[in-house]
């Protein structure tokens, strides 16, 4: 439909004060008037949101295509080395305001908006979220790609080009329901499609053993199929314009040779048919967080893109250094995500000894020099081993390179370390025996790669201690920490422009580009005026979130409460259920005594729960059955409400999180690699309610422990209680937790369903409560009345909001990235000439 002109401003918390240049706003003003009309095709009157978003885009992208232009040339001009970042996963979110935020273009655009009769926050709710990743690793790579091109190092991002990203999430009577999410239905204005680059992959049939004219063996692979990449590129603008990286996803399509040449039987119909074969590759990301679904079809969307990419890295190698390869490796630096990327190892061996012509011992050399692997799990259902017939069938030809880098791996290093020892050489074989033999992908990943590294300084000690010791003994040297940032361009600066005017006004304009300056709030912490100015700011974005939580859950919240949060995926070891038996408690005992002077609290939850999951979409259900009934419960008077948000995404991240006061990271100790969203919390002003795992070990370093509500076992309590460990003896004990684990068993939250929520109890008790929620209960209750405590005293809790902002400077992901950059890649940033 048509947007009517003089549409209200809405009173969004993005809104800033700023007074802009007239002379820019008429000319932005002037080019979406351009664009509506002759690349969208309509006119100011008749345009619709939609309409006027791609004008918008195509205005920005007219910005964007000269700086990538002038980045291009200058790292081709000066042959520089660039990192390669595979990822089957980059979690984009919306890209309008950043992009616009970056060029130092959104209050120009706003105003030009304006003066159309339109609301920029309303016209960019068009843009639908880019959610090609499930969680924190492919919104990591989204962060790591904004730093990349912010502090200009040479690099390219490579991906999959899902048509369906990962899956909309609606709740029906209290449970979730998937739906597919199809980012690009109507086309994204900011891709551009590279037919010059598209590359032919070949897949599945058999290896030829073959004797040269000189005695020597050599492997010829006849592949059964080809399919076709096509790289659609998107363009990452770094802050203030600085260079801009690229994205490239690859997109599966069928070729003719897999249509007619290789399955030529069939005539036109069934060639038709075949193709859909090969485009079911980029169809779909799994939705599996944190397990290892070990489907041919995912290893076969690894492979392909990870195929796509290399040949794109050697294609553009060669355009410069021809048939000589000696200075690949000082070139190339090549980062694999998590072991998603693994195969890329032994397909550049493939392609160096099959296509190029080195010898293996040439190969190794380059290949082992190239990449670099970063653990981000150690739950070992997450650890990918796929089986061996899966690559018998797909890639056969790879087998035979892992087996052969695993036969030299043995009996070389290994063998020399601990002679003769066969238990040590099956532990860390890349081959797993047993009846149905596996490829271990993370074996095959730490052999090769030159660095491997964990994402916070606890998670790296144990990678190095608990999940590799033998590599680590091996290689000391080759396991380093990088910790995890984010982003606070997308995480403060287009998310909270409060705070970010705030920032501006203590710290000067150049805090996004050098978080550390924000540190310069902590002078103020203790006055008045600017806590009271803080708080404000908060005050306004929770009354922001207040307004989008009746529109998406019809529940009213009061924004005076305290907002206490926990978003991000479902699952047993986050301990969503922690926080919802504290919840019943809470509840309990407003029941119990209604006029007890408590903080009144909203709990708020966002979480998708993996599709096969169904003890975590149970878990989503009781979350909702018992906030229904304590929403809905007069006789507490509106002190506690329950609300769970629908579809948590980053677009939502963003409106959420500037809105928190609490920030609940409650994860069993020793399970949450790092975490990430904690720091985006921090940064905007959150208290942590946490355990010392993971990165917020970190935050309370650099915050302070008594800014922070720190409760739980550590690290080495949870491994010195796990193998004792029984959840009958602290149900028995614990009056309050028996009561509300037993609550779980009636009918009281789920009328006429007696039942409905027992599965969270069997958990906890029958499968012996893997993750120590029973353990860490009371400690919990204990962190949380502490929270409380400080909350009325609102000098004090915002001395402590102020404190937690100020100090994450080196939580941006610029600092990681220059970490990477400097102790794993060797690169070199490249100033960009104009
Ligand atoms: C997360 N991992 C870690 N995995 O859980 C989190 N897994 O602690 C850390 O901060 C973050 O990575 C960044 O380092 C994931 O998000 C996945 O999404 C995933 C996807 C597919 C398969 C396995």
């Amino acid at each position: 439909a048509p947007v009517k002109a003089a549409a209200k401003t809405s009173t969004s918390a993005t809104q800033t004060t700023a007074t802009v240049d007239k002379a820019q706003v008429k000319a932005f003003k002037e080019q979406v008037e351009k664009h509506l009309r002759t690349t969208i095709g309509t006119s100011p009157v008749k345009a619709s949101k939609l309409a006027w978003w791609q004008a918008v885009v195509a205005t920005v992208n007219e910005d964007i295509f000269g700086r990538l232009t002038d980045t291009q040339q200058t790292h081709a001009k000066n042959d520089t080395r660039a990192v390669h970042y595979l990822s089957a996963e980059f979690l984009m979110g919306r890209l309008t305001i950043n992009n616009l935020t970056n060029l130092e273009k959104f209050d120009v655009a706003r105003e030009a908006l304006k003066e159309f009769g339109l609301d920029i926050n309303e016209i960019c709710e068009e843009e639908p979220d880019m959610a090609l990743g499930n969680g924190g690793l492919g919104r990591l790579a989204a962060c790591f790609m904004d730093s990349l091109a912010t502090c200009n190092y040479p690099c390219v991002g490579y991906g999959i080009h899902y048509e369906n990203g990962l899956f909309r999430q609606e709740i029906r009577a209290g449970k979730q329901v998937e739906r597919p999410d199809s980012w690009r239905e109507y086309g994204c204005p900011w891709e551009a499609c590279r037919p010059e680059s598209v590359q032919n992959i070949p897949l599945g049939g058999y290896v030829e053993k073959q004797t040269a004219p000189d005695g020597s063996q050599c492997s010829v692979w006849h592949p059964s199929s080809m399919i076709k990449g096509v790289p659609w590129d998107i363009p990452v603008v770094g802050y203030r314009g600085s260079s801009v990286a690229i994205l490239r996803l690859w997109e599966s399509r069928s070729t003719e040779q897999f249509n007619w040449d290789v399955f030529n039987a069939g005539g036109y119909v069934d060639a038709q048919a075949e193709k859909s074969l090969a485009e079911t590759i980029s169809k779909v990301l799994y939705p599996n967080d944190s397990t290892e679904a070990g489907k041919e079809l995912r290893l076969t969307q690894q492979y392909f893109f990870c195929a796509c990419s290399l040949r794109d890295i050697l294609r553009r190698y060669k355009r410069s250094h021809h048939n000589d390869f000696s200075e690949f490796a000082a070139k190339i630096a090549i980062q694999l995500n998590d072991t998603h990327p693994t195969i890329a190892i032994p397909e550049l061996m493939r392609l160096l000894i099959d296509e190029e012509g080195l010898s293996y011992d040439q190969a190794w050399d380059i290949t082992s020099k190239t990449f670099n692997y970063t653990n981000h799990t150690l739950l070992p259902e997450a650890l990918e081993k796929w089986p061996v017939y899966i690559f018998e069938k797909l890639l056969p030809r790879h087998l035979e390179l892992i087996y052969e880098i695993n036969f030299r791996f043995l009996n070389g290093p290994v063998e020399a370390k601990w002679p003769g020892n066969n238990e040590i050489k099956s532990r860390l074989s890349i081959i797993e025996e047993g009846e149905v033999r596996k490829v271990r992908m993370a074996n095959l990943c730490v052999i090769t790669s030159e660095h491997v590294n964990g994402v916070a300084k606890i998670h790296s000690k144990l990678v190095k201690e608990n999940l590799f010791p033998d590599y680590a003994q091996l290689w000391p040297n080759k396991f380093c920490n990088v910790t995890n940032g984010v982003t606070p361009r997308r995480w403060i600066l287009s998310c909270n422009r409060g705070l970010a005017e705030l920032y501006n006004d203590v710290a000067g304009k150049d805090w996004p580009l050098d978080l550390d300056k924000c540190e310069v709030l902590k002078k103020y912490a203790d006055k008045k005026e600017y806590q009271d100015r803080f708080m404000k700011i908060k005050h306004d974005n929770k009354v922001a979130l207040a307004k989008t939580i009746k529109e998406l859950t019809g529940v009213e919240v009061d924004p005076n409460a305290m907002f206490d949060v926990q978003v991000k995926r479902l699952h047993e070891y986050k301990r969503q259920h922690l926080n919802l038996l504290y919840i019943m408690s809470l509840y309990k005992s407003l029941l119990e005594d209604p006029d007890q002077d408590i903080v009144p609290q909203v709990f708020i939850f966002g979480a998708k729960a993996a599709p096969a999951y169904t003890l975590a979409k149970d878990i989503i259900f009781a979350i909702n059955a018992v906030g229904e009934k304590i929403n809905n419960d007069l006789r507490i008077k509106g002190k506690l409400k329950v609300v769970f948000l629908p579809n948590y995404r980053v677009s939502l991240a963003e409106k959420i999180i500037p809105a928190a006061d609490i920030s609940e990271q409650i994860s069993t100790a020793g399970y949450e690699a790092s975490g990430t969203s904690n720091m985006k919390f921090s940064m905007n002003g959150a208290l942590t309610l946490g355990t010392m795992d993971g990165a917020n070990i970190e935050i309370v370093e650099q915050a302070g422990i008594e800014n922070n509500f720190i409760f739980g076992l550590s690290v080495d309590e949870v491994l010195e209680l796990k193998p004792r460990y029984n959840p009958w003896d602290y149900y028995n004990a614990d009056h309050d937790l028996k009561a509300v684990v037993d609550w779980l068993d009636s009918d009281f939250f789920t009328p006429g369903q007696p039942g409905a929520l027992s599965s969270i109890k069997t958990s906890l008790l029958n499968n012996g409560d893997p993750f120590l929620v029973l353990a860490d209960f009371a400690s919990y209750k204990e962190a949380h009345q502490r929270a409380q405590k400080l909350f009325k005293d609102k000098a004090k809790w915002a001395r402590a909001a102020m404190i937690n902002s100020a100090t994450m400077g080196i939580f941006s992901s610029d600092r990681s990235i220059r970490d990477y950059a400097e102790n794993i890649w060797t690169l070199r940033s490249q100033i960009v000439k104009k």
